[in-house]
This record gives C-alpha cells, structure tokens and sequence, in this order.
C-alpha cells in the first residue's frame, strides 16, 4: 500500500451521485418487492402529499410522503425543509420498506413462561399497559424510582420521558451518547462551551480545506452533509482524509492518509507541532481568545513529524504538507469533529484535540471554519410538575454532567446496576440492546436476563423483544405524531413536525398514546393534555403559528443565523475561563490531563487484525435491517469482512469466500461473512459494516445475513472522563468452513 496517494481529480466521482443510484434503485426495487397488504405501490388514484420527517437515522430530515388509495407509494426529500432541500439520502427514500414491512409487531405481547418453555401470547393494550403499571409500581415501591431505568434512541421517546419524570423516575440513558458522541459532545463544550451540533457547525459551503478523520461520508449519509461536500468538490474543495481504509469520501479527497488505527492523536500533536514551530498558527486570535497555550506546546513540542510518523506510519513530509495547507487555507479551512467518536477510551481527548486544531488557525465563526448555529427559540412545552428528584444525575463519570437534561446515566451504567442487582426494571424504547450495547452482546444478554421486568417499545421483532417481558407495538414514525423537532441548531433554524402520514397499521399505537395509557394506569392525571393535537397546537400557537398552518409544509423557519465574526468583535465562550481552553480547566480539576496526551493502544495478537466498523449508505443498521427495500440492494444484503491481500493470502483466504470470525477472546461468529480482498485496507485492520448478522428468526428478512459485529466485541474500555464506551481494542481472525 502506499502511503499519501494523490487520488484528486483523477479519482474523482460525484459523491451526490451516490444519491441517484440510490434512487434509481430504488424505484426499481419497489416495482417488485413485497408490497404489504395490498397493490399500494401500483396504485393510480389522486395523489396527497405530506409533509412530516425522517427517522431512518437522527438527521431527521424534511420528507413528503406520497399518498394514493391510502397507501404511501413513494417518499422524497420536502422542498421546504432545510436539512433536505428537496432531497433525502437513500434510507430516507425507503421508509415504505418499514411501513410495509410484513414482519412487523402487529399487536401487544406478553411474556409467559410454561413449564421449562418461554412463550409470547397475543394481549389486548389494556391487560399489558395494566401488567406494565403494576410492575413498575411494585418496583418502584419495593426498591425505589433508582432501580428503574429508561433507554431510548429515535425520537418518539419524549412523551415516555414526561411520563416517568411525573411518575419519579429520572435515570434516563441513550446509547447514541455514550455508544457514539458523548466524546464528542463533550470535548466541544470542554474546549469552546458548546456541542459540535447536529448538524455540525462546520461551514462546509465555503470551506476550501477540510481534514477528516475517519467520518466516512458517503457511507455515512447526513444527507445535509453529503450535499454540501458534494458541492463543495464541484467548487474545489480539497479534502483531507486519515482512515486505516480507503472510504467512499477517500476517494474523493485529494490525499487519503492511511493512518494506523488509534494513532490519531499522535497525528493532531504533530500537526499542532508544525503549526506552532513554523509560526503558522493565528497568534493574534490564540492570544486573545484562549488559555493554555504554553501547556499545549509542552505537550506537544516533542512530537515532531519524524515522532508522528513512526506511530502513526504517516511520512512525516506529509504530516508537514498538511498542516501547511491547513494553515495556507485558513481561516477557509476545517478539521471536523466528526460522529461516532468513542472509538477508543481517548475520544473525549481526541474531540479535544480536533477542536484545539480549529482554534489554532483562528477559523472560529470565520467563513469556511468552525461555525456555531443558532435554534429556533422556541418556548418549552408546559411541563407537568416533577417530583423533586434527589439526583438529578446518575452517572459516576465526572464530565458526563454537562449533557443535563437529556440523559442522566450512560447506558452501560444501566448495564453494571443491573448486574450488581440495583436495577430492576427497564424501559427501552427503539434500542436494540443485543446488537447496540458496544460492551458485546454477551454482557448485554446477561444483563437482560438478569433484570427482574423489561418493557420493550419497537416496531419490529428485533433482538430486544425476545428477552422482554412486555412488548409494545409503537406505528411507525409514518403513522403518529411526535413532539417537535425544535432544538437543534442550524443555519435557518427550524421547527419541524412528525405527522401521521395514514392510520397505524394493525393494532400498533404512536407513543404519545401509550405514554398517555400509562400515565392513566399509574394515576398520573393532566400529564398530557387531551389530546397530541392539542398539546402541538398549545406549542406552535406560542410562537405565532398553529398546528394547522404547519402541517402544510411540516416547518416552521426562524431567521437564517448570523454565522460570523465582525471585525473587531470581542468572543465569549461559555467555559470557566470565557475563552477557548487549550488546556482544560475542568479536565484538571477532575484529574485528567488537562491537555490531549497521546497513549499507545493495545497491539493484536499474531495473527488477529484489528476489527474496524462503519455504515453502508442504504442501511442504518438495526434501524433497517429488515428493510425489503433497502436491504434487497445487491450492495446491503450482507456485509464482508475487508481483508489486505497479503493477510488473505497468509491465510489462504480467496475473495467471495465464505468464512466465521473469531476474536482475540474466543468468540467464534455465529454465521458466517463473505471476504472481500482489497488493497482499501491496512494489513493491520480487517472492516466490516455495523448492522448485520440478526440471530432472531422473527425478522424473517434480516436473520443471518452476514455477521454481527456486536457479538464480537469482547473486551470495551470506558473513557472515565464523560463515561463513553470504546472497542477498537477488539481483534479478529479467521476460521475457514469446513
Ligand atoms: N448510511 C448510514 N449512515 C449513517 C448511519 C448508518 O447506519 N447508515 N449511522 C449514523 C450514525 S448513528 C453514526 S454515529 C454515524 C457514524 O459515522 P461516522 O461518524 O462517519 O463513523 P466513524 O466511526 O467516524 O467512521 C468510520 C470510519 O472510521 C474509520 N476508522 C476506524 N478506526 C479509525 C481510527 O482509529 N482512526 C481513523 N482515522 N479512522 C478510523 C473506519 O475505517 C471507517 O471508514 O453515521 C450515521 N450515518
Ligand atoms: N457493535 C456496535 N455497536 C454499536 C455501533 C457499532 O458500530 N457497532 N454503533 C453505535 C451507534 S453509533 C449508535 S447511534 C447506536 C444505535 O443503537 P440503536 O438505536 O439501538 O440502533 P438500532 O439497531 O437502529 O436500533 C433501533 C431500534 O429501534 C427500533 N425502531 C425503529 N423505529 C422505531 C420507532 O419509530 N419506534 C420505536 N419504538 N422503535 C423503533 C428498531 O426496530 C430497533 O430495534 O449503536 C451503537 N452500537
Ligand atoms: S440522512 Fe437519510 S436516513 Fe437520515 S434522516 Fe436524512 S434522509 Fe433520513
Ligand atoms: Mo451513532
């Protein structure tokens, strides 16, 4: 493999054309897949449209869903939405894979046990949402509101949320932090104040340099995102990409750096090494609007390029080109933040130093740097008062806090209680706990058989269901009303509505139902008013607007944020110092390193090859892995396993190939994965896409196709400064059929 290649024009392909395939198979695709209970999809009566949004992944972008004879036929990107613009990435387009899909949870189930034989039998709402009741009373009267604890991922949780707070409950956890971007999260608010956002605030439509470390875009499709690098490319946009695989966005950058994996800080040193000892840094912004700089260049004044490269297997005359460039190009120049970043215990430091390389070349609401949104100020729904809680905040992780209200606990801490017994009862709503707890399906069953009551809501028999005691049918996100969408930050800042699109199928119900059947059966009266319609209307009316008026488009817009610096403008950030911090006050005085320090990861055993995961642009994982639309794709059947052709043959592995996998502890895959030999990867690395591998026959599409990733995470380390989950330290071999 060699190192630096200059892929820039000659590689080039539209990454926006990845869209268009997409689409067109798609339209294919729905020509002769399933079509639910009826010829929906051949249907030729008049047409309606609505305007409501995504939930395929939690860009949640703008769509129209249109209607004909009742059933939707085809979903496209809203004209009026702002993350859309009129055009969705591919997942978007295939929600009627997920409202059609013909394995869904069609009524309540409730758990019995027969003799030595579990089973699920049919249940009315009333007798489950009564055992659900019952249960968590006893629970919480027994043991306490602690020993119960809410997880959740998507966004029809809310209204479950407003029924615990009323009920005392407040241990909440969402995998997406502390399995995805708590780091990140995190390391941003450390170091400027506030989150890196969603969508991140990186002016990307006038950017001319931007850095990417891993963040695979193009596999990971932010729709909004995708769009603006795609564009950005047409116009000139270099890009910069360090990732131990050549990704989708590799390939249209115009340097792909195939860094060892778990060396990335070492490289960030290095850069901020060359900027500070070339004098190439903005040292007017850093002296006025940051603290640490002498801590910083004490760290890093020894990682000199020729340091970096001998970790990071990068030539140091690169290392030195692209800090250059970067600072050629800045402040028009970016490095960005990045989503899922607790790959390792380090992500929090690593978030860190990306945002410590940013502040450097003084990008700050610069156009094409670093750029903070503004949300729509919309007024907080009125909230049923809450008990008084004694603890607002579970978690042991000191830094974890600054994430307040949105969750109080990480994931895995639910998953240690439960195992030290000190909780009884969880709630999950859209978390499919086998395959998304990154501590490894093992502990994530053991801690789910342990638990004395489990209450699963989803839409489709996922992994989940099958250890629940009660399962609850939600519609889809097609089907109902959710709160809405109105705290993100973005350029025109938004207000957006889920809107029921047709009826719930079956007998499944939208969660602001549910929740309210719950809050009846607990005697919470007046937690919600009567009716969804009503609370929304009470909401938009607020600003001016009505449930009405905003059903036409599904938005409400604000006034496009003033993204940038006025010469002369003085800087605030909401840090302890009101300056950026290089060196990080509240790391300090937690007792971590108060700036980024590089260490060392672990090294695979002969034989084993790291285990690196990532996305495939038609699926989101568990998500749609049932999807007859998306997953029928010839590229989302099943995932392969990346191996190097040196590796494949000291291996004697041939392409196309069928083998298991086996980790550095011992677990062998259940099924087995298709070996794709590729010079796209380091021979230190093996890749496989995250999502695959179900092992529940209910999911009568998805059951055994290719292999799970989670299953073979073995070993996790937790980064103890915000309480995140890394496990890139996991490594793999391979077992040929016999
Ligand atoms: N189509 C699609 N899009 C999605 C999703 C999906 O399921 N499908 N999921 C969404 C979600 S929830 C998330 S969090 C995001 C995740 O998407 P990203 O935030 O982009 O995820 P990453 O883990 O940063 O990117 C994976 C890449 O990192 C590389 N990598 C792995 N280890 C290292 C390392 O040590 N150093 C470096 N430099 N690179 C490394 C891998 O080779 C791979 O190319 O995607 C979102 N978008
Ligand atoms: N091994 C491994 N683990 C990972 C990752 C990885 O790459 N590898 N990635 C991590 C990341 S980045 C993330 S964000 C998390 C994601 O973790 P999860 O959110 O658990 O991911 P999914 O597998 O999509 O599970 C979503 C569940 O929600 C259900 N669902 C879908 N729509 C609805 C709805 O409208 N209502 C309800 N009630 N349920 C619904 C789905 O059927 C599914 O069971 O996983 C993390 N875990
Ligand atoms: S990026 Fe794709 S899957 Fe995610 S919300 Fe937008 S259209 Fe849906
Ligand atoms: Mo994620």
């Amino acid at each position: 493999m060699s190192h630096g290649q200059d892929f820039s024009r000659r590689d080039f392909i539209k990454i926006s054309s990845l869209f268009l395939a997409g689409s067109a198979a798609m339209s294919t695709q729905i020509g002769r897949t399933f079509n639910g209970s009826g010829d929906a999809l051949a249907a030729t009566g008049e047409e309606r449209v609505v305007h409501s949004i995504c939930e395929h992944c939690f860009w949640r972008c703008g769509i129209a869903a249109h209607v004909r004879d009742g059933k939707i036929y085809k979903i496209t990107g809203s004209e009026h939405h702002p993350l859309s613009n009129g055009r969705l990435c591919p997942r978007g387009t295939g929600g009627i894979g997920q409202i059609y899909d013909p394995d869904r949870l069609a009524h309540p189930l409730i758990r019995e046990r027969k003799g030595g034989t579990t089973t699920y039998r049919k249940a009315s709402w009333d007798e489950a949402i009564t055992l659900t009741a019952e249960k968590l009373y006893q629970i919480k009267e027994k043991y306490g509101p602690e020993a119960i604890a809410m997880m959740h991922h998507g966004y029809g949780y809310t209204f479950f949320k407003q029924m615990f707070h009323a009920f005392g409950v407040n241990k909440f956890a969402k995998p997406s932090y502390d399995f995805c971007c708590g780091p990140r999260h995190q390391g941003y608010i450390l170091t400027y104040g506030h989150s890196a956002g969603t969508p991140e605030g990186i002016d990307i439509q006038n950017s001319r340099y931007v850095i990417f470390f891993g963040t695979h875009y193009g596999e990971n499709m932010h729709n909004t995102a995708v769009q603006e690098i795609a564009e950005g490319i047409r116009r000139g946009l270099k890009i910069v990409v360090f990732d131990p695989r050549f990704s989708t966005l590799a390939g249209k950058a115009e340097k792909w750096l195939p860094i060892k994996a778990g060396t990335d800080i070492a490289m960030m040193q290095a850069l901020m090494h060359v900027l500070i000892s070339e004098n190439l840094y903005d040292k007017e912004f850093v002296e006025e609007n940051t603290v640490g700089f002498n801590e910083l260049w004490d760290e890093v004044r020894e990682m000199t390029p020729e340091k970096a490269a001998t970790i990071t297997d990068i030539p140091a005359d690169d290392i030195r080109d692209i800090a250059r460039n970067f600072a050629r190009y800045a402040p028009a120049a970016a490095v960005h933040p990045g989503r899922r970043t607790q790959w390792y215990a380090d992500g929090t430091q690593r978030v860190r130093a990306i945002a410590i390389l940013n502040a450097l070349v003084g990008n700050y609401k610069m156009p094409g740097g670093v750029v903070k949104y503004q949300k729509y100020n919309i007024a907080k729904p009125d909230a049923h008062p809450h008990p008084h809680f004694e603890k607002e905040i579970w978690s042991k992780y000191p830094l974890f806090t600054d994430i307040k209200p949105e969750n109080t606990i990480a994931s895995h801490e639910i998953i240690q209680q439960t195992l030290q017994d000190e909780i009884k009862a969880w709630f999950v709503y859209g978390v499919n706990v086998p395959e998304t707890v990154t501590m490894g399906r093992k502990t994530a069953i053991e801690a789910m058989n342990k638990v004395e009551f489990l209450v699963a809501v989803d839409t489709l028999p996922m992994e989940v269901t099958g250890y629940a005691d009660v399962v609850l049918p939600e519609c889809t996100y097609l089907e109902r009303y959710d709160d809405l969408d109105a705290g993100r930050p973005y350029r025109t800042p938004f207000v957006a509505l889920r809107q029921p699109v047709v009826e719930p199928m079956f007998d499944s119900k939208p969660g602001n139902e549910i929740a309210r059947m719950m809050a009846e059966k607990l005697d919470l009266h007046g937690v919600f008013p009567d009716s969804v319609e009503t609370y929304l209307d009470n909401r938009l009316k607020k600003e001016g607007s009505s449930l009405e008026e905003v059903k036409k488009t599904g938005v409400l817009l604000g006034k496009p944020t003033d993204l940038y610096r006025k010469p002369g403008e003085k800087l605030k950030f909401k840090t302890p110092s009101g300056k950026i911090e290089l060196a990080s006050s509240k790391m300090k005085d937690a007792g971590f390193d108060a700036v980024p320090k590089y260490v060392a990861q672990d090294e695979a055993p002969n034989g084993y090859y790291r285990i690196l995961t990532g996305r495939k642009p038609m699926l989101t994982f568990g998500r749609t892995a049932n999807n007859r639309f998306l997953g029928d794709l010839p590229t989302a059947k099943e995932n392969e396993i990346w191996v190097n052709p040196d590796i494949a043959s000291q291996h004697r592995l041939e392409h196309g190939e069928y083998v298991h996998l086996k980790n550095q502890a011992g677990v062998v895959s259940e099924f087995p994965i298709k070996v794709k030999v590729t010079e796209r990867i380091r021979k230190d690395a093996v890749y496989m896409v995250h999502g695959f591998g179900h092992y529940f026959k209910k999911l009568n599409h998805a059951y055994a196709r290719g292999a799970s990733h989670n299953e073979l995470i073995s070993k996790s380390e937790i980064d103890t400064t915000v309480g995140a989950v890394g496990f890139q330290n996991n490594f793999v071999t391979f077992i040929k059929e016999a």
